[in-house]
């Protein structure tokens, strides 16, 4: 299979880079830090294809597609990634920007992706499109707003590939993960603050890229007439709240 990978410069797109070359496969390699993507392709070898790609571009996304060499051009398996939360502050206080950016990431980066690379994978009545969503487009939180919200959409987008889909041979799925460790999701969101993001994990055993690769591996390789329509997965420590009330 040749699977196309977006985020694939660090935390679950590397992993899962891995861990489909290792059965075989080849993976194209999409992220917009060449330097890390071209570390990654040299340590999987001819298996793996470095393409930069910002995916808040169409632009950028034309010219990654089109200038994959012919060998690479047929998409088995995309994989949908990429993607960011920024801060945590609440609604009425986070800078407009980052809810810009999480937005031109997460969804429409995403659309412009599926959309482009659709429409071969249905001529040839074949192909998966894996989407990476969240808990939090599940589970409302304080601070999640529209990271929460851009997940949310992720799922319902999923589903709908799904309505329009059927029949075709081409399969869609929602990856939603909960707390997951070992990646730079936490560094990013808060900015660098490194020992914010460290706290986040603190004294938990979350989930680690690894059993998010594990899981898309699976899903990539399960018989052609089964499509799993979404997952969501959350470390054994990680559980459900009770209600917010705020009394007096
Ligand atoms: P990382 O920050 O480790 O990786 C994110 C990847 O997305 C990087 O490779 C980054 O590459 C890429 N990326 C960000 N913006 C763009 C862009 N504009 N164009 C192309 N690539 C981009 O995070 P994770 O691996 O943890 O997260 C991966 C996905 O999983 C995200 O969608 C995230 O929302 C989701 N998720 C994460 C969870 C977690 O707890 N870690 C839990 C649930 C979901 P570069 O900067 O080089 O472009
Ligand atoms: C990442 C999981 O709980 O930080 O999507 O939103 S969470």
């Amino acid at each position: 299979m040749n699977v196309f990978i977006t985020g694939a410069s660090a935390g679950f797109g590397a992993e899962m880079a891995r861990t489909f070359v290792s059965h075989g496969h080849r993976v194209v390699l999409a992220a917009r830090r060449t330097d890390r993507i071209a570390d990654l392709a040299r340590e999987l070898g001819e298996a793996a294809l470095a393409v930069t790609l910002d995916v808040t571009s169409r632009a950028s996304i034309e010219a990654a597609l089109s200038g994959l060499p012919s060998e690479w051009k047929q998409i088995d398996v995309l994989v949908n990634n990429a993607g960011l939360a920024l801060n945590t502050a609440p609604a009425y206080e986070v800078p407009l920007e980052d809810w810009d950016t999480m937005i031109a990431t997460n969804c429409q980066g995403l659309v412009t992706m599926t959309r482009a690379v659709l429409p071969d994978m249905v001529a040839r009545g074949s192909g998966l499109v894996i989407n990476i969503g969240s808990v939090a487009g599940h589970y409302p939180y304080p601070g999640g707003n529209v990271y929460g919200a851009t997940k949310a959409f992720v799922e319902q987008f999923t589903l709908n590939l799904r309505a329009d889909l059927v029949g075709t041979g081409v399969r869609a799925t929602n990856i939603a993960p909960g707390l997951c460790g070992g990646t730079e999701f936490s560094n990013v969101r808060f900015k660098g603050d490194d020992d914010a993001a460290a706290k986040v994990y603190e004294g938990t055993q979350p989930l680690t890229a690894k059993d998010i690769a594990d899981t898309a591996f699976w899903i990539a390789t399960l018989p052609p007439h089964v499509n799993v329509n979404s997952i969501e997965l959350m470390p054994t420590c990680q559980g459900f709240s009770p209600f917010a009330v705020r009394r007096g």
